[in-house]
């Protein structure tokens, strides 16, 4: 079956071009409630089996069961017995608890070539990985190795670099904190920072951002802060589909008498109305249909600079013409600098430049700038839409000045909400998986472990693509995620990959990167966060912290999806004690047992003394916040100043967005409908504002092409079919990763180098 050949393997990178019969419908005005779990209960009992699947999901967000997988929302105090967990997170859960299996009998019936050109839907449906697998240099499938000799490879190929810094340590964001802590470890042992992460692609501008004003890169709230919350902002962000479980926290605050802002191009189901599945009177549709947001923006791709300024403006003006005092000065005094420097700026601010950028009429800008004006204790809650963006650091900097003037940081009831996406992402990063490390902790793991690390700051994502395109970096290693499809610029990104001697994927399920390889590959299958992780010491928990900075645990008690599965941080240990002669850290007793792993956390991490204690506390412990103490770094934070972008499209051009449908998470493909849309059935699609159609001739379901010209490179993608959709002129939004293709390689965020995955400024072509 398998063959060698001399000839590159002609795999396809791409996503499949093949249409799957589009259905339109009128969009969802109504999010959740009975349609939701019905669907939970479809994925479960198709993927895990119906009576065993039911049982797992008891055990989701349960103090003494296993963080979901699906998004780093916080968990209640008090929990639902019956269901703390919402449609998505039953889906990522069926997902990975699936009863279908790829195993050496499948990579011996399918060549690499073949796979390649298989969906994401098709490949991911496949099932879990169940060995560790080998692709030899021109051999055309996988074939079954044992895990000594696979570590043996890989750490021959990383023994034979010319420097630590011709390998590549990439991180997804659902590692634990015990296997990312080992993770970065024996990368920094090895000898590089190289560890890019998918927060490059996610929250770096949010980091950034926060970092630079407020002196920490995560943002100040917490869960209970929202039942004081006079108005919450939700600006950027889907949470009926990304995130729902906010919306039990959205309607909990409405109910308190919170105002709900919301500011989005599309006007996204869950914020209009929304039904409380977790509720059982909500099960059968009977509660009635609340619309969340009080206030709908309707703002252009990238308008949120023009929109906030104008805000701002229209506020300094009250604040200028009443007794009654808009801005808290007191805050301001005590607790910031800047604060003329910002002031000056937002008074030069010409209101019809906000009002034409933003697409926001005057009355309703006046509308939120009232609330705002009226109102202390503010909620800005944001995500993707904003930190994709050239000016994303900007954008996130014009809000943390909007809550500075207001004194809202740092009390009960406001701050700042990045809701962070990956389950333990915002954890991976306080463990140290970071490309610029700060230089304490640097320090604190010299004095631990004995060694010193290196000092010079590593790749991140887009740089890491770079350098393997460059020949630069060799090998490539990833802990989860699926790096080529999760990237921008896909042919570009395959070729860096195509470029590498070896990469390797620890991996539950497939997916394209483990087709579009270097000239060797292997795959590492691991456990997932559902099964359960046995060790010489007995059963193993592990922790993860979440979106507001919670640490706490997570058990799995699935049976592994195979008896050859091994858990991240045994894989980490493993390849460790491979690749080194002698280590001054002993990887197999933090294995052995995953408190020694917690023990030398503690050790390194500052807020996490008492680590094994507090993390049995059922609801785990909170991490320290300079910005939520008010602490700031030299007992200051800052106002800045920020330019409108110079956003001109020529007469053909559009701006497009990459956006996640309901049935996906990430590049992991559910199913094919994006039910609140209606969209079934279909994700070659791209969503257009009904009077561009009109403009340019082009018809509901039409075949078209998008360009992007990005300085003078061209990209397409291929056979969309057009729908006509509630969006802002000249606005158009795709799904991810569908459209990566065309999102350029040095079209990224200034400062945080995020890829501007919102905003790819494309042409249609029927
Ligand atoms: N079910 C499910 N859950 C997930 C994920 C998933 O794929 N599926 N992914 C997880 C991950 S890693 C993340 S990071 C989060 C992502 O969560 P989101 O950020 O909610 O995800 P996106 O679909 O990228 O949605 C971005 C939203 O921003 C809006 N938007 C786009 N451009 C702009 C703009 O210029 N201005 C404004 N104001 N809005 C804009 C879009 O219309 C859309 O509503 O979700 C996490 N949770
Ligand atoms: N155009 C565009 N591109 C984007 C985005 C966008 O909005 N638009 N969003 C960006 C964002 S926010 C993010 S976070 C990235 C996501 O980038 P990634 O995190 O790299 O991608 P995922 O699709 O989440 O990774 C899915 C794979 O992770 C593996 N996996 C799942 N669970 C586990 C586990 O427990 N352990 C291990 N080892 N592996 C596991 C499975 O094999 C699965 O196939 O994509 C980014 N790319
Ligand atoms: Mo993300």
């Amino acid at each position: 079956m398998n063959k060698t050949q001399n000839t590159p393997r002609k795999v396809n990178p791409f996503t499949s071009e093949k249409l799957t019969g589009l259905e339109i419908k009128p969009p969802k005005t109504v999010a959740a409630g009975i349609e939701a779990v019905k669907s939970a209960l479809h994925h479960i009992a198709k993927e895990s089996g119906m009576v065993r699947g039911n049982r797992i999901l008891l055990k989701a967000n349960q103090k003494k069961g296993f963080d979901c997988p699906g998004c780093a929302w916080p968990d209640p105090k008090t929990r639902s017995k019956i269901a703390e967990y919402c449609e998505n997170g039953a889906k990522a859960i069926a997902e990975e608890t699936t009863l279908q299996r790829v195993n050496p009998a499948f990579f011996k019936k399918h060549s690499v070539e073949e796979l390649s050109q298989w969906s994401d839907y098709q490949l991911g449906k496949s099932g879990r990985l169940t060995h560790p697998m080998l692709l030899k240099a021109g051999s055309s499938h996988y074939e079954e190795i044992n895990w000594e000799e696979a570590f043996s490879l890989i750490a021959q190929e990383l023994n034979s670099l010319e420097s630590p810094d011709e390998a590549i340590f990439y991180t997804s964001g659902r590692t634990s904190n015990e296997a990312a802590f080992m993770y970065q470890l024996f990368v920094r042992q090895f000898g590089t920072n190289n560890l890019p992460d998918c927060s490059n692609m996610c929250h770096e501008s949010s980091g950034t951002a926060l970092s630079e004003t407020l002196g920490i890169g995560k943002g100040s709230v917490t869960l209970e802060d929202f039942d004081q919350a006079e108005v919450i902002v939700v600006i950027g962000q889907n949470p009926g589909t990304n995130h729902p479980r906010m919306l039990t926290a959205l309607q909990s605050a409405k109910k308190q008498g919170a105002k709900i802002i919301h500011i989005n191009p599309l006007p996204e189901a869950g914020l209009v109305a929304f039904k409380n599945p977790q509720k059982l009177k909500g099960w059968v549709g009977s509660s009635s249909d609340q619309a969340l947001s009080d206030l709908f923006l309707q703002v252009r791709i990238n308008g949120d600079m023009a929109l906030l300024k104008g805000i701002l403006k229209l506020m300094a003006e009250q604040d200028a013409q009443s007794a009654q005092k808009v801005f808290d000065y007191e805050f301001i005094k005590q607790y910031t600098t800047g604060f003329e420097e910002f002031l000056e700026d937002i008074e030069q601010v010409d209101l019809e430049e906000c009002l034409q950028q933003s697409g926001i009429d005057r009355a309703l800008l006046q509308q939120t700038a009232d609330l705002l004006s009226q109102h202390r204790k503010i909620i800005v809650c944001w995500a993707m839409g904003l930190t994709q963006h050239e000016n994303a650091v900007g954008v996130i900097q014009q809000i943390v000045n909007l809550l500075l003037v207001k004194g809202s940081i740092g009390k009960p009831g406001a701050g700042t909400c990045p809701v962070r996406g990956h389950s333990n992402v915002q954890g991976d990063r306080t463990m140290g998986i970071w490309e610029k490390p700060p230089q304490t902790f640097l320090d604190n793991l010299e004095k631990n472990f004995g060694f010193v690390p290196p000092q010079h700051h590593g790749y991140d994502t887009v740089e890491a693509i770079k350098a393997m395109y460059e020949h630069k970096a060799k090998v490539f290693f990833a802990m989860g995620g699926n790096f080529l499809s999760a990237t921008p610029d896909t042919e570009y990104t395959a070729k860096a990959l195509q470029n590498c001697r070896l990469t390797v994927q620890v991996s539950t399920k497939l997916n394209r990167s483990h087709l579009i390889t270097g000239q060797q590959a292997i795959i590492l299958p691991c456990l997932g966060r559902t099964e359960l992780d046995m060790q010489a010491s007995g059963k193993q928990f592990v922790s993860v912290e979440n979106s507001m900075g919670v640490v706490h645990q997570s058990q799995g008690h699935v049976k592994p999806a195979s008896p050859h599965l091994l858990s991240e941080p045994m894989i980490v240990a493993k390849l460790a004690q491979a690749t080194f002669k002698a280590s001054s850290v002993d990887w197999q007793a933090m294995v052995h047992n995953y408190d020694q792993v917690r023990e030398q956390i503690e050790a390194t991490i500052p807020g996490f003394e008492q680590y094994n204690q507090r993390v049995r506390q059922p609801n785990g412990f909170h991490l320290p916040n300079v910005a939520r103490e008010r602490k700031f770094k030299n007992g200051q934070a800052f106002f800045t100043v920020h330019p409108l972008p110079q956003n001109t499209l020529a007469p053909e051009e559009f701006v497009m967005m990459t956006i996640r449908s309901h049935d996906q998470y990430n590049t992991t493909i559910y199913g094919l409908d994006d039910r609140y849309r209606g969209i079934y059935n279909e994700r070659r699609v791209v969503l257009m504002n009904r009077e561009d159609m009109q403009e340019f001739g082009i018809q509901s379901q039409q075949k078209v092409d998008l360009m992007s010209s990005y300085e003078g490179g061209q990209r397409k993608a291929s056979k969309f079919l057009v729908v006509p959709y509630d969006i802002p002129k000249r606005c158009v939004a795709t799904y991810f990763p569908e459209a990566n293709v065309l999102v350029p390689i040095d079209s990224v965020a200034l400062k945080s180098n995020t890829p501007t995955s919102k905003y790819v400024i494309v042409t249609i072509e029927s």
